[in-house]
């Protein structure tokens, strides 16, 4: 494997000395960018786009044309275990993701088996493959999936939700089985990323999109337990340098020193939370990511270069912070503002690490 020309991101996971800091974006390619749109229309649906080694590394590596991004994320979704688990992944456009079975009953999820990464996701270890090979070292790749609780949403919902109704209910009503399908999830994430790691990623996020809708004893019980067990579970170490895990959980800003203590390197941080007081919470024990509020990049570009200089300076000098939006960037977002926040972050960083 070739030599890492740009480490600074995995640096900051593991709050070593950098001379900026790096950045990258939740969602950098995607449907905010013309050449996506083109390739996602080639591909005819987006699980064709994501079972395409070489569409999926073309578009992985578009946003690294345009922006100065410290890393690549791997083009994929975080619903390819549910659809490798036998529940029928499919897409309409405008109404987001769908199942074609849903799990509601401890029936359904005795006969959900626990999946292995490299055999029923091989197309995502192509991808991640290929994609390594492409980038020839420029920057790392980070690998990802679904915490347990939020791929159980989409399984227990069918599809995308505002009110959580079943997920809640069936928690509520039906804890033992909520947790064997957690405990099966876990597994399968184990062994997803583990296989995402062997084949090249040199990061991993766990995305808990939804563990912000738990009040905190069921966030802890539901959710932190099960990606304080895959942190476990994880191999850190390969092609001799540490694979730092960050764990973003949306909504979880109260629960920071918890999560802090949950085995991962770095911490994920939406903008509902003062990334200041995050630092003081979290100490020395993790690094942080993020948490520019995605819509500012509708705002003019002198006021986005304004909260950049605002998050770097709450965070303070010294290492420990990988810059991020607070969430996925939208689909609204004018790539001209995205160039704007990654070069503010470059520009202005510099003196936070002298
Ligand atoms: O038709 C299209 O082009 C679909 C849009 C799209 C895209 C671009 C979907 C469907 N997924 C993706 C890619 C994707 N999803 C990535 C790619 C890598 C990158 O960041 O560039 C990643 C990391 C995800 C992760 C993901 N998928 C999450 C967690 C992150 C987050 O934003 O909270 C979630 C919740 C999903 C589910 C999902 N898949 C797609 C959509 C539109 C959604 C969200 C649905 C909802 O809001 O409930």
């Amino acid at each position: 494997m070739s030599e890492l020309k740009n480490d600074r991101f995995l640096k900051a996971l593991l709050r070593e000395p950098v001379d900026r800091t790096p950045v990258w974006m939740m969602r950098q390619a995607g449907r905010y960018l013309p050449e996506y749109r083109e390739r996602r229309e080639q591909a005819g649906s987006f699980m064709d786009l994501c079972k395409n080694a070489e569409f999926a590394c073309d578009v992985t590596l578009q946003p690294l044309e345009r922006f100065e991004l410290d890393a690549a994320i791997l083009f994929s979704d975080i619903l390819t275990i549910p659809d490798a688990m036998g529940l029928g992944l499919y897409f309409i456009t405008g109404e987001g993701p769908k199942f074609e079975k849903t799990i509601r009953t401890a029936k359904d999820v005795d006969a959900i088996n626990v999946i292995d990464g490299e055999k029923d996701l091989g197309y995502v270890m192509n991808a991640v493959r290929t994609i390594r090979k492409e980038l020839n070292g420029r920057v790392p790749l980070i690998g990802f999936s679904g915490s347990p609780w939020t791929l159980a949403t989409y399984m227990i919902e069918g599809g995308s939700t505002r009110e959580f109704r079943h997920i809640k209910e069936f928690m509520l009503t039906q804890p033992e089985a909520m947790h064997e399908l957690l405990d099966k999830l876990a597994d399968s994430v184990i062994s997803y990323l583990n296989a995402q790691i062997l084949a090249g990623a040199q990061a991993v996020q766990i995305f808990d999109t939804w563990g912000g809708v738990l009040s905190g004893p069921l966030y802890q019980e539901f959710s932190l337990n099960y990606m304080k067990k895959i942190t476990a579970g994880l191999l850190r170490e390969n092609e001799g340098r540490r694979v730092p895990v960050i764990m973003f959980t949306k909504g979880g800003g109260q629960w920071l020193p918890d999560m802090a203590a949950a085995g991962a390197d770095c911490l994920g941080l939406d903008w509902s939370t003062d990334i200041g007081m995050a630092r003081q919470l979290v100490g020395d024990q993790v690094s942080l990511q993020g948490n520019m509020d995605p819509s500012m990049l509708f705002a003019k570009p002198d006021r986005i270069r304004q909260e950049v200089a605002y998050i770097l300076e709450r965070f303070g000098k010294g290492n420990g912070h990988v810059f991020n939006l607070g969430h996925g960037i939208s689909q609204f977002a004018d790539p001209e503002h995205a160039k704007v926040f990654v070069d503010a972050v470059h520009e202005l960083s510099e003196p936070y690490h002298k």
